[in-house]
């Protein structure tokens, strides 16, 4: 049967399993939304076409699945830039779908014609410009296919306006990609795979660095079993967090540049590194030359050229993470580890930075008691949604993730103005589950317009403004490398809560300790979408921190006073 070029695409997203489609439309992309109206597709109409690249991301990384958003030509096209791009370094499975002018007036500068796919070619996995109805359904399914194969990434399919207004025989199965099968097939030899177990079975102080990687490749059930048989600890990335619950004893917590100082210091006294799904971001390593010297290394990891890329290793195990684990589980020794996790124990007494909690209430409002409420009062059982800063990294230090896919951060391209939108994707993911937004007051500036999509679709998201008046992040940096010369900044905003209230949305501002559970309690408890301003202290800082390229072993502390370090949890 003859079908419309849309008609087709319409057609074949169904078919993939779409059901969301985060876009905006103009004059290439028309005769595609023509088709969508016709169709079971539900579209969200976003704000700016950012924010459909990060709802889309969004929800991809809720559901494991591809997300898909949608845009014209020219500016609609180039405002989906630094959506590839975030999803391109954090392994997001992405489909992209542009509208171009026709094939006849490409390289014409015809009206709104932009080089989309020469644009993206290095932040995209794979893109193609489609120019013909009926070759379509196969870019399509080839799109998805690619995006979601092996190492993840985004995809761009950019459409001719003549494709879309030719007609087209849909043959679904004669469109079946040429490609590799999904899952991508270990890739070692034996030789590799004993000196691995070898190491493993060895090793008096193993530590295990846990990625992204395990989520995406569905891991973490032999993920658990491999740790409860080795009893090895496990220290996370920002992104690996959520793979294994923080309130396991053998989770140690976040590693790198603003991770607990007892996982750095573990990384660099142990004598093995076990790096699952993780790609030594700089952000992990700190000076590659002083990191973990005293180690030997095994990388398991889907992606070939992230091997020996940042850190060389010992044992390389390409491949996918739970095949990998799946193999090695039978070879593994059972061990205890007792000295090790004793040691590692000890240096968590020693050096806890758990500290704001339990300072008695002196009138100021700390990021961490805001964010350490959220979690008590969700029971660590939300969808967090991060932006990127001071707030992200608090995040990631007083929300304790016991769920895969619970935390969702811009880590690798850090993008602010990614928290509001991802979160919408991922309430489209998950619609029953508990999204919360932790955002700064600079990134929310960034990308508030999408405060009218979750009304417009009517869809139920807390946002928590984590607003210190500053460019927070930038200001610590300013405060400890240059003489708290705080340039370009302080930042004004407008009042949140009343913004709030313009688009129709309940908003609130909070300054005291005492006020944010309840108020927590009472947002979870209403059908309707709460923003919370929280004012909190506008110079507090990050510690730990390493400083950027230094050594993951001088780890800068927080100043004692006012704020004393202890190792209660209150
Ligand atoms: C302000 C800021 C501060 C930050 N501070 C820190 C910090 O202190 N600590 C920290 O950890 N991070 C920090 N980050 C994040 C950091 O930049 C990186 O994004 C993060 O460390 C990357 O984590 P990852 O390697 O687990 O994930 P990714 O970058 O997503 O890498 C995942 C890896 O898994 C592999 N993979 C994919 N699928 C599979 C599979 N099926 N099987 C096996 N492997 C697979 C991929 O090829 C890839 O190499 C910070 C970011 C920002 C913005
Ligand atoms: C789009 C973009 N521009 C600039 C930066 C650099 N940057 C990283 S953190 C930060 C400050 C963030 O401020 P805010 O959103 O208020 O969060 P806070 O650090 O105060 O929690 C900036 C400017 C970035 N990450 N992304
Ligand atoms: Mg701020």
């Amino acid at each position: 049967m003859k079908l419309t070029g849309p008609q087709i695409l319409c057609d074949s997203l169904t078919k993939l399993g779409v059901h969301h489609i985060f876009g905006y439309p103009r004059g290439a992309i028309l005769p595609v939304y023509d088709a969508l109206g016709k169709s079971k597709l539900h579209h969200v109409l976003v704000r700016h076409e950012q924010g459909a690249t990060h709802m889309a991301d969004g929800y991809a990384r809720a559901s494991g699945g591809v997300g898909v958003a949608m845009a014209t030509s020219g500016p609609g096209a180039t405002n989906m830039v630094t959506g590839i791009a975030t999803a391109m370094l954090d392994s997001s499975p992405v489909v992209c779908i542009t509208g171009q002018v026709s094939s006849k007036l490409l390289g014409s500068d015809a009206f709104q014609e932009i080089d989309i796919t020469g644009i993206t070619m290095p932040i995209t996995k794979h893109n193609v410009i489609v120019s013909r109805a009926e070759d379509i359904a196969r870019a399509v399914r080839e799109a998805f296919l690619i995006a979601n194969t092996g190492r993840p990434g985004p995809v761009l399919v950019d459409i001719t306006k003549d494709a879309q207004q030719a007609t087209a025989e849909f043959d679904w199965e004669g469109a079946e990609p040429k490609l590799p099968p999904k899952r991508v097939r270990v890739n070692y030899d034996q030789a590799e795979f004993d000196r691995a177990v070898e190491l493993l079975n060895s090793a008096k102080r193993p530590i295990i660095l846990a990625g992204r990687g395990i989520m995406l490749s569905g891991a973490m059930r032999v993920f658990e079993k491999f740790i409860r048989t080795t009893n090895i600890p496990v220290a996370m990335t920002l992104l690996g967090i959520g793979c294994f619950p923080a309130s396991d004893p053998l989770n140690l917590g976040m590693m790198g540049m603003h991770g607990e100082a007892w996982v750095n210091t573990a990384i660099q006294e142990a004598d093995l590194l076990i790096a699952i799904g993780m790609r030594f971001d700089d952000r992990v390593t700190g000076d590659l030359r002083t990191y973990a010297k005293n180690a030997r290394k095994i990388h398991i990891e889907v992606d070939r050229s992230e091997i020996n890329k940042n850190v060389p290793v010992d044992a390389a195990l390409v491949g996918d993470a739970g095949e990998t684990l799946t193999k090695l589980l039978p070879v593994v020794h059972v061990r205890e580890h007792g000295d090790w996790l004793a040691h590692i124990k000890e240096l968590q007494g020693d050096s806890a930075v758990r500290d704001i909690q339990s300072l008695p209430d002196n009138g100021h409002l700390y990021a961490a008691h805001v964010i350490n409420d959220i979690w008590k009062e969700t029971h660590g059982d939300a969808i967090v949604v991060t932006d990127v800063g001071q707030h992200q990294m608090w995040e990631a230090q007083y929300y304790h993730h016991e769920k895969p896919r619970s935390l969702i951060t811009s880590g690798g391209l850090g993008t602010m103005g990614f928290a509001l939108p991802a979160a919408i994707g991922a309430k489209f993911a998950r619609p029953d589950a508990d999204v919360w937004v932790v955002v700064g007051d600079g990134g929310f500036q960034m990308t508030m317009c999408e405060l009218a999509t979750i009304v417009q679709e009517k869809i139920k998201i807390n946002i928590a403004i984590i607003n210190n008046g500053f460019l927070g992040m930038v200001r610590q940096w300013q405060e400890l490398f240059y003489d708290k010369r705080y340039v370009a900044t302080p930042l004004v905003a407008p009042d949140f809560a009343a913004l709030a209230n313009a688009f129709g949305i309940r908003g609130e501002r909070i300054s005291r300790r005492s006020e944010v559970a309840p108020a927590i309690r009472a947002a979870r408890a209403s059908n309707e979408s709460t923003l919370f301003d929280f004012r909190v202290e506008q110079e507090d800082s990050v510690y730990p921190m390493v400083a950027a390229g230094a050594s993951l072993s001088d780890m800068i502390r927080r100043p004692s006073s006012p704020l004393v370090e202890t190792a209660i949890e209150p």
